[in-house]
């Protein structure tokens, strides 16, 4: 890799283009071995603006000619490097003063070569296009810039026969034959919103389509178009029917209506991430767009649904207001993540979607966050804009964005996000104006609240409670920290909102009345804002000492220290009102329980199944099994032990065969100590109901499949036979795949055959249904038994799998090294050889999912000694490789040592 590419960009250096691009004009003719693009810009220039060199960013162009003003340049009038076009003193050109001006560009690039997935490139049959961040330089030369926004208009022209279906952003304004080319055929696209071009979309292949239409609120009719391959066509009901409700749902809760009069998806089968938001042509992974019973799981049924509304919620925040330059990320992917859960949680319920979106934050991006790539939910600086697709700019920007809608409370939220589209409306803006809009409409100061935006790492709230009954006074002592993070040290105090209740000992909160503060009498759930380093709330009128739940829903994304008695874990998850502090109070008794056990295996000491746990487990299967009305996906949360990553996550140095064997330890021991109820679980939630996907059925069949699992792990034959039963007679995917995992994690007698056979039935069964294989290589690759590896290298010759393909990969290599920690953190280090040797592989074919692979290599401070050298080892091993992409080279610069 050459130096001019290490270069480093920083915020500090932001400054607004010398020129704005009015409109953009581009001719696109695709052949099977080329295509020529031919682009025609108005460029305006500020007046004030001294620049007069015209620099354009390009990558891999081929430049047939250049014109300015309808005047060809010869080839001294202008320079080409790696990465731009220059077209130096245009006052030369153009005459003193300018103030516009025409460029037109001839270029030639190679769709069918590109393995990037960037730019232009072909999808199988088709053509498609990527262009956030940096792809559109891909296409033609351009102020390839998020603040450079214009008016596009897009012509297609390709073989009829092969490419019978030419789409791009807007409205469809003309289509034809091309002249002297009778095989050939044009369509020409209108977009009258004006965009940055990394909002660019174009399609061309033959495909069929879903059609339906959706009237807003104002009474327009838009038509709606799921473009999928014939064979799919069966499977877009569900993308549909999730279209519809997010575009209702944005109207009725953020009074944001469509603009366009079509709205398009596209699935395509190559593709480096869930989706794409391009205005009016949303580009999808076909794994995030099609699902049907047979095919696809309720946790891919969710996550089209949920894809499907993030997508559409960007056309407002994201496409209507824009990010101002990259470093603002978050501006539009923060604020939509949380718009899209929400819209998921309103669709099933509250509780669970926030129980899965904070596991999901304490695993990844906590783990993110305490590593060498954390950085702030707005970085100061990136070498590679992709490598900062990250979780903390979305799910953390998301956390961001939940705390400004809990200290404003709903209205004020609402009249800030409305304030904050009308004034933004068609402009690239900064998360500095997203605060601003939120604090001039709520009149509620924000001004330290800005800290999260800039600092990275996990804040740490500690929190000591003191109790004295002659003053009926309860104090509690709060001190809040933040660990120091790569090149960030001496953090400032956070505004923290935390939210709490205190409980009374029959289990019901008491009311909150703080110290000298009159007004809140009667309020028994308070959000409180922590902005001192150390800081006291002191509570009056309590007769005894109340328990505490603190942290109510998750308030902030800190790490929450507070010295908790198993008996009050106990008290909380029975009584708690707020639901995601009784499943945390779960959680937080089984950590204590799993480091006891830990420390017990660690001395030699013979493991025994906790009383808690027990008493745990039959308060909760008790329950389920006695009333019909509980929350069945709860249930399952409850019953589920916190997962292997997030148990490494939070250990100072994980130890890594002791959570594993601890966990299995507690896991056996509960399957067979609950065995009658489980099987009662099991029995009273088979159903014979045709399938939906709805919450209800949805939290029934996965609590039937835990059922199922802790099943099998008794090793009893009649579980065994369950399990084959259910596996060779479901009527939908979630019951197959989760009686194959049980099948292909069983340790019981005959278990290699039953495993081997459970495969390959399934393997034939759908070997023409790509996604499905996928889940297939998935299954295999995060088995739990010695030899994964082993097989999934075996895997990698299978003729099924294919490099090229980020879903093959991701679910083969991806789904090894990221998820099968047991697997990929074996002592002997062939896991982390395994990695960095597809990782180098992958990095001459597609650098984004070469970079983004690495990520466990780069959580190497988590571990002991030995495994710090052997992963360390990897990393200098990738490092001395030389030629490695910017995006790789980043990454495993930053982790080095
Ligand atoms: N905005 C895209 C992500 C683009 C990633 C580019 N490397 C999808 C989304 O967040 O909606
Ligand atoms: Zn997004």
């Amino acid at each position: 890799m050459k130096d001019a590419s290490l270069r480093t960009t920083y915020l500090k250096d932001y400054r607004p283009p010398p020129f704005t691009i009015e409109t953009t004009d581009l001719q696109f003719d695709l052949y099977e071995d080329h295509a020529t693009v031919v682009s025609r810009l108005l460029f305006k220039c500020d007046g004030g603006s001294s620049v007069t060199d015209l620099r354009l960013h390009g990558q891999l162009l081929t430049l047939e000619k250049v014109f300015i003003n309808g005047q060809l340049l010869s080839p001294d009038q202008y320079i080409t490097d790696d990465e731009s076009l220059t077209i130096p003193a245009l006052e030369n050109l153009l005459g003193a003063s300018f103030e516009e001006f025409q460029f037109e560009c001839h270029t030639r690039i190679e769709p069918q070569n590109n393995t990037a997935l960037e730019g232009l490139y072909k999808s199988k049959k088709m053509f498609c296009t990527q262009c956030e961040a940096e792809g559109f330089r891909r296409i033609t030369y351009y102020l390839d810039r998020p603040d450079v926004m214009s008016k596009f208009t897009t012509t297609v022209s390709a073989e009829k026969a092969k490419y019978p279906v030419l789409l791009s952003n807007g409205n469809k304004q003309a289509s034809g034959e091309v002249e002297g080319a009778p095989d050939r055929h044009w369509v020409t696209w209108e977009d009258p919103f004006k965009k940055p071009s990394y909002l660019f979309a174009l399609v061309a292949g033959d495909l069929a389509s879903l059609d339906d239409t959706f009237v807003t609120s104002s009474g327009r009719e838009i038509e709606l178009r799921i473009f999928v391959e014939e064979k799919d066509i069966d499977k877009c009901d569900h993308a549909m029917l999730s279209l519809k409700k997010s575009m209702r749902w944005d109207e009725e809760v953020y009074g944001r209506e469509y603009d366009l009069d079509i709205f398009m998806i596209v699935a395509v089968d190559d593709f480096n991430m869930g989706a794409m938001e391009n205005k009016g042509l949303n580009v999808f992974n076909t794994s995030c767009v099609l699902a049907s019973p047979k095919t696809t799981t309720d946790f891919s049924f969710q996550r089209v649904e949920a894809v499907v509304a993030h997508e559409y919620f960007h056309n407002w925040s994201g496409n209507r207001v824009t990010c101002r330059d990259w470093f603002q990320l978050s501006l539009k992917e923060g604020f939509t993540v949380y718009r899209d859960s929400e819209f998921s949680a309103d669709m099933g319920s509250h509780t669970v979607k926030r129980v899965e979106d904070v596991s999901f934050l304490q695993t990844v991006q906590f783990a993110e966050d305490g590593g060498p790539m954390a950085h702030s939910v707005r970085p100061d600086s990136y070498m590679e804009i992709s490598n900062f697709y990250t979780v903390t700019i979305y799910e953390k920007g998301a956390e961001v964005v939940r705390m400004i809608a809990l200290l404003l409370g709903p209205e004020k939220f609402r009249a800030g996000s409305d304030l904050y589209f009308e004034r933004h409306d068609g402009q690239a803006v900064t998360t500095e104006d997203f605060v601003k809009a939120m604090e001039d409409a709520s009149g509620i100061d924000l001004g330290q609240f800005r800290n999260w935006y800039s600092q990275a790492g996990t804040p740490v709230v500690s929190i000591r409670s003191e109790f004295d009954a002659d003053s009926k006074r309860y104090t509690l002592h709060v001190r809040q920290s933040c660990p120091d993070t790569p090149g960030q040290s001496d953090k400032k105090p956070l505004a923290i909102p935390l939210r709490l209740g205190l409980l009374g000992s029959d289990g019901k909160d008491l009311p909150l009345k703080l110290l000298g503060d009159d007004d809140s009498i009667g309020e028994t759930d308070r959000v409180f804002s922590l902005i001192e380093e150390e800081q006291r709330l002191v509570f009056e009128g309590l007769e005894s000492e109340p328990i505490p739940s603190l942290l109510r829903g998750f308030s902030a994304p800190v790490r929450l220290q507070y010295d908790y008695s198993r008996a009050d874990l106990l008290f909380l998850m029975v009584n708690d009102s707020d639901g995601f502090n009784r499943w945390n109070a779960s959680q937080l008794l089984t950590i204590g329980l799993i480091d006891e056990l830990q420390s017990d295996l660690a001395a030699g000491r013979d493991l025994a199944l906790p009383q808690s746990l027990i008493d745990a487990y039959a308060g909760v299967l008790d329950s389920t099994l006695s009333d019909a009305s509980v929350d069945k996906a709860m249930v399952a949360q409850l019953l589920s032990l916190p997962t292997v990553g997030f148990l490494i996550e939070r250990a100072e140095v994980a130890d890594v065969e002791g959570i594993h064997l601890v966990r299995e330890f507690l896991l056996n021991g509960l399957a067979v100590m609950f065995y009658s109820s489980f099987l009662d679980v099991y029995m009273d939630n088979i159903s014979d109901a045709e399938y939906a996907a709805d919450a209800e059925s949805i939290a029934r069949r996965s609590l039937k499949n835990l059922a199922l699992s802790y099943l099998m792990r008794s090793g009893k034959d009649e579980a065994v036979k369950a399990a084959q039963k259910q596996f060779s007679q479901a009527s939908n995917m979630t019951d197959q795949l989760s009686a194959l995992r049980c099948l292909v994690n069983s340790g019981a007698p005959g278990a290699v055959e039953l495993k081997r056979d459970a495969l390959d039935s399934f393997y034939k069964q759908w070997s023409h249904e790509p996604l499905v294989v996928d889940q297939w290589f998935v299954t295999q690759a995060v088995c739990q038994l010695p030899g994964s590896l082993a097989q999934v290298k075996q895997l990698l010759e299978h003729a099924d799998f294919d490099i090229r393909n980020p879903n093959k990969v991701r679910s083969l290599i991806g789904a090894f090294c990221g998820q099968n920690h047991i697997g990929f953190h074996d002592v002997s280090g062939d896991g982390y050889e395994f990695l960095a040797d597809q990782v180098l592989i992958l990095d001459k074919l597609n650098p984004q999912i070469a970079s983004r692979l690495l990520t466990p290599l780069t959580r190497w401070r988590k571990f002991g000694a030995k495994r710090q050298g052997l992963m360390q080892a990897q990393l200098r091993r990738i490092k001395a490789q030389g030629e490695l992409s910017k995006d790789l080279y980043e990454i495993v610069e930053k982790s080095t040592i």
